[in-house]
């Protein structure tokens, strides 16, 4: 068994949605803890950082735009594997590929074949969780 925290958002669309609760719900009917929660308004330089993967891709700076254009959820979760689960859990990056049933797949919606607003955000590795959390929230780090 591993234990692991993973990091997730919920993006200024899913956020001014109503549908926090919603990734809540999954998360937790899946069998996974919350270790942190917490409703943010991003700084751009928060947004770089979290983002620093991708500075120089065509779509960096529109993704930080739009992740700076009104509040978002953090939540930091917790359980065995959840850093990959969470991962299925969303589904694909484009809402219009992902499979039904993921959150992009069942809540995400393709805006002028724009993928950026796609829901949710979720840690990739054990590596970048660690240096997400500690983006969001330092004091669990
Ligand atoms: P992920 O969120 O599924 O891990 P990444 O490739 O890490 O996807 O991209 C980070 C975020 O950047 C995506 O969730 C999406 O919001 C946005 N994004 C990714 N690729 C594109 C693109 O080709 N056009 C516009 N936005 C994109
Ligand atoms: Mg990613």
């Amino acid at each position: 068994m591993t234990i692991e925290r993973s990091l997730v958002l919920v993006k200024p669309d899913g956020f001014a949605r109503g549908l926090t609760g919603e990734v809540i719900r999954r998360i937790e009917a899946k069998g996974y803890t919350l270790a942190a929660l917490g409703v943010f308004t991003p700084t751009v330089e928060q947004l770089q950082a979290h983002y620093a993967e991708h500075e120089g891709k065509p779509f960096f700076e529109p993704l930080v735009e739009f992740m700076s254009s009104g509040p978002v959820a953090g939540i930091v979760i917790e359980g065995d594997s959840c850093i990959r689960a969470f991962r299925v859990m969303a589904g694909a990056t484009d809402p219009t590929e992902a499979a039904p049933g993921s959150i992009r797949g069942d809540l995400g919606r393709e805006w002028n074949h724009n993928v950026t607003k796609n829901v949710v955000h979720g840690s990739d590795s054990v590596e970048a969780a660690q240096r997400e959390i500690a983006i969001w929230f330092p004091d669990l780090a």
